[in-house]
Parts: structure tokens; sequence; C-alpha cells
């Protein structure tokens, strides 16, 4: 089919450099300038547009030509021939795609209902434009299930809302003013490159740096004092400092009389956690927990940066309240460089919601992190259409093994939207091939660094790629929910702009990159202040756990003599979640503590068997002691060439879900390692 509606690409046959900006899942969003040598991009160069980005972007998005003219890029649409998952594929053209597409749906809404129609979809791509819009207003109409995302950000974000109302936090460049850092689970000089040089900054201006981390990461390195709790440990170490501030008299009453509901009910939780008791509980030196609580209770200002790696087992929801709630009884927020800073991307007041602008159904609700459930056990309706976008499920979903199984179903029909034949593009029925970000418009906000961009073409789409507005705007003409149109994907980001509250879009056209309405720099409580209903922070806030119970209830991994070790797979420096992850077909090393490692006869360089009740992954061994002891990781994102059986990770993660929010559970696995003979 013709790109009728398409707009018309800048390609110059000379050379041009062009700005836009990065819509990859990470908190910096960076602006870019792209250079495009007749109609080829030749070089991606971090800009001075976006004052965080300072002119410098991460070696992924640097080298991501790689992916745009990879030879495993997907150029057109294909359908699956012979057996599942074996790669095989015959090209078909967009029209049959679409017929095919309309003719399955149809099929599964007559025979099962529209709920048996799953749409999944994450972070592949995080702009406005290409992530909940056309896509959302087409799964609405249809009926289809809807889905919870809550594979990333889940706990966090329900804490943040619940107690501060999603109050705006510190901004990076404000980091320069603290006299205490404390990099709480973010490892950051891998996950958003740009907070660490203000860290730096601050260090050698003789503020203090403390790291809560499982991990010996590069800023654990650097840190003054280096925390390495057990994973899934982080709710009694916050609640133990807390209840140090109190019992020392260094709680600021006046503060939270005066902002705060809910005192009493978190002083009466953080009781039971002396220092003694948490530095036990969690594998910590009692003395350099005192230590902390000491600087906590008595260095100002002091920033808290709350990362993702801590939410992401059974008491993540607990352990991000509790963190959370430190600047709060330190009296920490009201100057420059004080509070807290965990997601940033409500300052800008863009609900999504009202750009979808189609009401939500009240159709079944499918928790992304089981998806291994719903493809093998739902049956009322059973899943018989998966609609994959944005996402590569069967890299980054828990339970890898379970996922496949569902995706091996011969009565499910799977559609693959993508870029590159990722590991779960192998399993599709129909595969779509979607452009980059340097293929088409979006408006790129960032969710740490205070960004907000145009994202623009620089180069036309790649075979026959197509945006995921296009996609969803096409098939939503075929069901008869949309007219066609000739404005095309810049009309579409017209159309949104014009939505947009403060004037952001009028700006975003004009192409300024605007400011958040409260700024670039807001000072907590002095600035922004909590967006809870009454402008309160709720300390206690209620109703966020299933079963009732108090959101700082502490629920210890209890581990097995069968499978001792932790596992952890957080964010990898090579790829953002499993994107570009082709790129990286050595096969990945387990990091693994010299004890353990020797408890177990495994030398540097060893393959190794990692296992549990889930699956098996097999590797080889970096013995090393930047792990702790009894803690193991391995990269996320990783595909199956980067191990000697195919199984990645979250072969290894349970579909389980933390106290609140049903967040996934990726580093609360428990394995065990094994030496294991050459392939
Ligand atoms: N290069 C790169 N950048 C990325 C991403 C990527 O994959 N690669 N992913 C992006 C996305 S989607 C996200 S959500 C963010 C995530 O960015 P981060 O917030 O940095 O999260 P993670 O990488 O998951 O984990 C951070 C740290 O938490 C530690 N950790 C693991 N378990 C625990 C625990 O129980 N307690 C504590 N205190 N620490 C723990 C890990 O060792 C790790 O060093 O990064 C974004 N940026
Ligand atoms: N073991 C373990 N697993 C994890 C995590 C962990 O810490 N440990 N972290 C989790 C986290 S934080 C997150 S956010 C999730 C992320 O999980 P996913 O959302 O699956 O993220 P990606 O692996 O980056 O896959 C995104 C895919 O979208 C594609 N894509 C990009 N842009 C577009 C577009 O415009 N249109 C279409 N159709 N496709 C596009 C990319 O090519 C890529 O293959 O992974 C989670 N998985
Ligand atoms: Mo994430």
């Amino acid at each position: 089919m013709a790109r009728s509606d398409a707009p018309s690409p800048p390609v110059s046959w000379g050379r041009s450099r062009i700005s836009t900006a990065c819509t990859l899942d990470c908190p910096d969003s960076c602006s870019l300038q792209v250079t495009v040598e007749r109609g080829r991009i030749v070089r991606i160069e971090g800009s001075h547009d976006a004052p965080s980005t300072a002119g410098y972007i991460c070696g992924k998005v640097r080298r991501f030509d790689r992916r745009v003219y990879s030879a495993e890029r997907i150029l057109y649409p294909m359908r699956r021939k012979g057996p599942r998952g074996h790669a095989a594929f015959d090209q078909i053209s967009w029209e049959e795609a679409l017929d095919l597409i309309v003719e399955r749906i149809e099929e599964a809404r007559t025979r099962y209902g529209a709920e048996s129609i799953l749409p999944y979809y994450y972070g592949g791509s995080n702009g406005l434009l290409t992530n909940e819009l056309d896509d959302a207003r087409f799964f609405r109409r249809l009926g289809a299930s809807r889905l919870a995302r809550t594979i990333c950000a889940a706990p966090t974000g329900a804490a943040a809302a619940a107690m501060y109302g999603r109050m705006p936090g510190v901004a990076y460049e404000d980091y320069a003013h603290a006299r205490l850092i404390v990099v709480w689970g973010c490892n950051a000089s891998a996950s958003g490159i740009h907070l660490v040089s203000h860290i730096k900054a601050a260090q050698n201006a003789g503020a203090k740096l403390v790291v809560v981390d499982p991990r010996r990461t590069p800023l654990a390195r650097m840190a003054d004092l280096h925390l390495p709790a057990r994973p899934g440990t982080d709710l009694p170490v916050a609640l133990a400092v807390i209840n140090d501030l109190f019992e020392r008299g260094r709680a600021d009453l006046g503060f939270l009389h005066a902002h705060a509901d809910g005192v009493d009910e978190l002083r009466q939780a953080a009781a039971e956690w002396t220092i003694d008791r948490a530095a036990q509980e969690s594998g910590l030196d009692p003395a350099a927990l005192r230590t902390f609580a000491e600087w906590y209770g008595t260095i100002a200002p002091a920033v808290v940066r709350c990362g993702w790696g801590q939410e992401r087992n059974r008491n993540g929801g607990g352990s991000s309240l509790a963190i959370l709630a430190l600047p709060a009884v330190g009296g920490k927020f009201g100057v420059r460089g004080g509070g807290y800073t965990m997601s940033n991307s409500a300052a800008w007041g863009i609900a999504q919601e009202a750009l979808v602008d189609e009401p939500s159904p009240s159709t079944r609700i499918v928790n992304m992190n089981e998806l291994g459930r719903a493809l093998t056990e739902f049956d009322n309706p059973p899943v018989t259409v998966l609609f994959v976008y944005n996402s590569n499920p069967l890299s980054t979903a828990p339970d890898q093994n379970r996922v496949r199984e569902g995706l091996m179903r011969d009565d499910l029909f799977t559609i693959v939207h993508e870029q590159v034949m990722t590991d779960t593009a192998v399993y599709a029925d129909l595969v779509l091939p979607a452009t980059t970000f340097l293929e088409h418009y979006d408006i790129a906000r960032g969710y740490g660094a205070y960004h907000l961009q145009v994202v623009q073409p620089v180069i036309a789409p790649v075979g026959e790629a197509k945006s995921n507005r296009d996609l969803f705007h096409e098939l939503s003409v075929r069901f008869g929910f949309a007219e066609p149109d000739d404005a095309g994907e810049a009309g579409a980001l017209i159309e949104a702009a014009a939505k947009l509250p403060d004037g952001l879009g009028t700006a975003l056209l004009q192409g300024q990159r605007p400011d958040p309405p409260k700024g670039r720099f807001p000072v907590q409580f002095v600035d922004v202040r909590p967006g809870t209903a009454d402008g309160r922070i709720k300390l206690f806030p209620a109703g966020l756990t299933r079963d009732g119970s108090s959101p700082y209830r502490y629920r210890p991994n209890p581990g097995s003599d069968t499978y001792p070790l932790s596992l952890i797979s957080p964010a990898s420096p090579h790829t953002i979640s499993s994107t570009l992850g082709e790129l990286r077909p050595t096969i990945v090393k387990l990091k693994i503590h010299p004890d353990d490692a020797a408890a177990r006869s495994i030398a540097d360089g060893d393959p190794i068997r990692v296992y549990n009740e889930l699956g098996e992954v097999h590797c080889e061994a970096s013995v090393t002691p930047e792990v702790r002891p009894g803690t193991v990781a391995l990269p996320k994102g990783l595909w199956a060439r980067s191990t000697f059986n195919g199984s990645t990770a979250n072969a290894l993660v349970p579909q389980t879900l933390s106290d609140i929010a049903g967040g996934a559970c990726f580093n609360d696995a428990r394995v065990q390692v094994e030496l294991k003979g050459r392939h």
C-alpha cells in the first residue's frame, strides 16, 4: 500500500544536520544532532539543545545506526511459514498483512469476544505519539483486554503518587548544591549517564556520597559509604534510618506537623527496626548503617536519588515508600539540592488520557508481568490474538519458559510490530516492520532530565517500515473507528501538541524546548508541592496493598537450601532493556562473589549452569567481589544468542508480584549455580 498519508521525509541529497531527540526508555531523553548524507545517517551526536544533554550521549545511541541499517532489520510484512519459532517467513504486502489482521481479529471477536485480543506493549518507544495514543484508541474501540503496564515503575510510581501526588523532583543540575547524596538502587553510570557528572562535581565540592546497592557499581566505588544491602531488604534499612531520626530527636517534627499526615503510623511501623536488627536482616555492617543514619540526620542539603533496582521484589512498594519518606522525616525539603528525585515525568502536567481522548472500556485487565500465565492459563476467554509492539516480552517478561510455551500455542495468533527480528518476533505468525525514532515524528518527555522535545524523522522509513501511528491509524480506518486523513504523522503531531497544557504544544511547534511550568530546577516545597488531594504528604497511605495490610509490612524472602543465591538482573550499559541486545552476541558472564564461586569450585571464565525450578541459564562465570556474597547478577535484556542454551535471566524470574501495584519481581529470584562441562 502506498504511504499516501505519510509526511514527506526530509531527504536531502546533500549533507544535512538535523536536530531531534531520543525516545528510548531512559530518564535522560537526550537532544540529538544527526548528520545525514544522501538520505543516510552518518553521525549521531548529543547536542546542547536540551541543556542537561550538554552535548554528549551514550555509546548505544551514538551507534544507533547499527540498528537502523542492521542486517536483522525487518524490512517488510512477513507471514510465518513452517513451525512456530523457526524464523521462517514469507514476504507479504502491507495490504495482505492488514487484511489478515482484520480477519483474525474478527474471527476472535466472533468466537470468544474482543477480550480474547491482548495488546502487549511497553517501553520500546517512550514518546507521547508512539505509546498509548492511536494504539490505545484502537484497542479501546475494539474492546480488547487491557494491559496493566506494571513491568517497570509500578511500585515506585504508586508510592510516589500516594505519598506526594507525583511531586516533581530535584533536577540533576541541583545535585551540585547537595552536601549529602544518597543513590538508592540506581546505577546511573549505565541507566542515565547525565546524573553522574553532577554527582562527581558535588563530591569534588565536598559532598558525601552514599550508595545502597548489592553491587559495587561505578558510583558505589566512588562513594564515601557503600551499603551493599541484600536484594529486597531496603525496607528495613530505610525504616531503621527513619526510626533513628525519630529516636535521636532528628526528625523535623515542625515540618511534619505542618505538611504531613500519617506521621505516628509511620513512626510506629519504623519502631521495630533498630539499626542492629535492620543490619542483621540486610546483611550490612551495623556501624556502616549507623554512619548512614548519622549523616542523613545531620547533613543538609541532602538528596536521595531513588532508583528502580530496589522496587523489583516483593517489598518494592514498601521500600519505595520508606525511601521517599526519608526527606520528609529528616526535614530535607525547602532548600536547593534537598529532597528526592524519582520519576519527573509528571512535571509537565501532561495527561496521556487527555491525548487519547477515547473512553476506556471496563474490559479484562491483564497484568503484563503475568503474560506467561495469561497465555497458558486464561480461559475465560483465552487469549487468542496477541498484538506485540514497543516490547520484546520473550526477553523482558518474567518466567521466560512460560511465555515461550504460550507463544508456541497452536491456537494463538501473534502479531509483532518490530524493528529487528527479536526473540519474540521469531515466534510471530505475522511480523510487521516498524520505524525507529529516527524515522518518525514523536514528542519525547524525559522522566529524569526535565526535557520536552519534538522528535522528527531524519531519514525516510527503512524498507516498508511504518510508525505505530500509521499502523494503528490504518487499522482504525479499516475497522471504521477513524476517518482516513491526509494529514499523516505530522498532522498527528500537531493534533497532539494542541492538546498539551500551558502552551507547551505551541512552544514545541515553534521549535522551542520549553521548561516545565514550575521551571527546570524546581525546589521541592518552594516551587513544587505535593499533588495529593489536600496538598499534604501522606506518610502512611491507605489502600495500596492487596490484602489491606500496612504498606510498610516486611515480607522476607525465605530462600531455600536448594536455591540459596539471590539473582538480580539490572540494566546493562550495552542495551536499553533488550533493545540493541542483538549487537551483544558474546556469551554472558554471571557475576558471582569469590566465596560463592570457591564453594562451588568455579573459576573465572568457567562454563556454568544457573538454575531454579523455573528454568536454567547456561553461561560463563565472572568471579568478582563486585557482587556481595550470596548475590549473583546477570544483565537484563539479553537475547537468546547471549547464552549457550538460549535462556536468559528471565527464565529464572517468577511471575510473582510486588506488595503494591502488581510490580515485577525481577530481583527476587533465587537460584543455584554449578559448574558445567564445556559445550
Ligand atoms: N543502559 C541502560 N540504561 C537504561 C536501561 C537499560 O536497560 N540500559 N533501562 C532503562 C529503564 S527501562 C529503567 S526502568 C531504568 C532503570 O535504572 P536503575 O534505576 O538504575 O535500575 P536497575 O538498573 O534496574 O537497577 C539499579 C541498581 O539497583 C541494584 N539493585 C538490584 N536489586 C536491588 C535491591 O533490592 N535493592 C537495592 N538497593 N538495589 C538493588 C542493582 O544492582 C543496580 O545497580 O534505566 C533506564 N536506562
Ligand atoms: N530480568 C529483568 N528483566 C527486565 C528488567 C529487569 O530489571 N530485569 N527490567 C524491566 C524494565 S525496567 C522494563 S522497562 C522492561 C522493558 O521491556 P520492553 O518494553 O520489552 O523493552 P525492550 O526490550 O527495549 O523492547 C522494546 C522493543 O520495542 C521495539 N520498538 C522501539 N520503538 C518502536 C516503535 O516505535 N514501534 C514498535 N512497534 N516497536 C518499537 C524495539 O525494537 C524493542 O525490540 O523490561 C523489564 N525486564
Ligand atoms: Mo524500566
